[in-house]
């Protein structure tokens, strides 16, 4: 007939690694962190090298520094050999992210690059689809490019973005999905490829839908960190006011030290599974907003409501607190509360450190920092 065969497709890889066997292989403690220079990156980094393991991580080639956050690990490999080691790449690159995997040759795979702000997300939709979602499958292609689908362990990070528009609380491994946003949506391809890669080539790979969390390393752009910053800065007379967005939004809000304990136990499984991770508590951003100026001796007060809403310091009556919509996101997700009981369960994984914790942690870093000549970077 005239009609074009089918063509069988088998895929072999294309880099022939001369590999001992997956177990034999396991045996080292070898990880690779995309996003090493974020948040999360930090926290993983710090606690990687402390179980003993050399890491590998892929920055962005920038005209500005972008490693304040690893500064306190890295020690130059001139001067002593380092266990933890960079290099330059992008998860928009996948000739260089098959190159990294080759040369690392990697036990472990944390993906935690992403363009990872929400709002962004609306402005910059195509570029965050690229980066969070096909970013996800470059980099899982590189292992399988590489022969090492069988060898590497990989934790995606997923988020509780993907359940968006509220279908049920507390949401957990099995509530469905309803991203709203183009981060979330993104992630939303990521999620899926992960479990695919898992189910169709056996690899070992987890997702970790993980709930807001936070720290003093968190970036200057996110809510709590914005609030703990102008708190500090309020107080210390070198800000007048901080402008915010939806004040009512509520998120279950951790702290990011406890959620990279998470992620690796998430890979130290007989087998690979998706998890929750959360507190089981939720806070509108309001009372973040309350507790960040009481810890500093400032009880605000609101009056007016919608776009005039305001709050003002009780003692003073000055407005400390003002809603500027351009904060405002074109789709909100409105309530974030996970359930985080099968961690629990089968990660023995818990929470360590409370909102009130966390919050104080946050004001005072930020405290500090503003008291100081040394100006804080993150
Ligand atoms: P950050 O925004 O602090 O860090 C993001 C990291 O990704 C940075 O290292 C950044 O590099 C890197 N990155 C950005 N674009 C690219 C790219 N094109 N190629 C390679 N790397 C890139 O995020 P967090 O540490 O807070 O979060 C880590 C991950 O977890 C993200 O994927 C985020 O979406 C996800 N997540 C976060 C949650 C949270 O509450 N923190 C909750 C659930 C999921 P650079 O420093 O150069 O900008
Ligand atoms: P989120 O975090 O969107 O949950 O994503 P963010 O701190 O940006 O917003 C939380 C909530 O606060 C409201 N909000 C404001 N947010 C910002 N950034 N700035 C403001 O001025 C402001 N005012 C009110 C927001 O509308 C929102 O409802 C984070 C990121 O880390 C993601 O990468 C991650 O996947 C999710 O958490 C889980």
């Amino acid at each position: 007939s005239s009609q074009i065969p089918e063509i069988p497709v088998a895929f072999s890889p294309l880099i022939k690694l001369n590999l001992p066997s997956p177990e034999e292989y396991r045996k080292r403690k070898v990880a690779l962190i995309s996003g090493i220079t974020g948040q999360d990156g930090s926290y993983l980094t710090e606690l990687l090298l402390e179980k003993g393991y050399e890491v590998h991580g892929i920055i962005r080639r920038s005209s500005s520094f972008n490693t304040n956050r690893l500064q306190h690990l890295y020690v130059d490999q001139h001067e002593r050999p380092n266990k933890l080691k960079l290099h330059h790449g992008d998860l928009s690159d996948s000739t260089n992210l098959v190159y990294i995997i080759a040369q690392v040759q990697p036990t472990e795979v944390y993906n935690l690059g992403a363009q990872s702000h929400v709002k962004v997300s609306f402005d910059m939709a195509e570029y965050t689809g690229d980066v969070d979602a096909l970013g996800t499958l470059r980099l899982l292609d590189a292992i399988r490019t590489c022969g090492l689908e069988k060898h590497v362990r990989f934790y995606q990070a997923s988020t509780s973005e993907l359940y968006g528009k509220v279908v049920e609380t507390p949401q957990s491994e099995t509530t469905p999905f309803y991203p709203r946003s183009p981060y979330g949506v993104a992630k939303l391809y990521a999620f899926w490829i992960t479990v695919n890669y898992r189910e169709a080539y056996g690899m070992y790979a987890c997702n970790g839908i993980l709930f807001n969390h936070e720290s003093p390393r968190r970036g200057r752009t996110f809510v709590t960190r914005k609030i703990s910053r102008a708190a500090a800065d309020i107080s210390l007379g070198k800000q007048s006011c901080l402008y915010l967005g939806n004040l009512d939004a509520q998120r279950d809000w951790g702290h990011a030290r406890d959620y990279v304990e998470g992620m690796w136990r998430m890979l130290q499984q007989p087998a690979p599974e998706d998890f929750v991770l959360a507190t089981g508590e939720t806070h509108p951003v309001r009372e973040f907003v309350e507790k960040a100026f009481r810890h500093l001796g400032m009880e605000i007060k609101w009056r007016g409501s919608g776009t005039d809403e305001e709050g003002y310091d009780a003692k003073t009556g000055k407005v400390l607190v003002k809603v500027d919509t351009r904060y405002f996101r074109p789709a909100e997700v409105d309530l974030l509360l996970g359930n985080p009981a099968k961690a629990e369960r089968l990660l023995g994984w818990k929470r360590k450190v409370d909102f009130e914790s966390l919050v104080k942690e946050m004001v005072e870093a930020d405290l500090k920092a503003a008291g100081s000549l040394v100006e804080d970077q993150n």
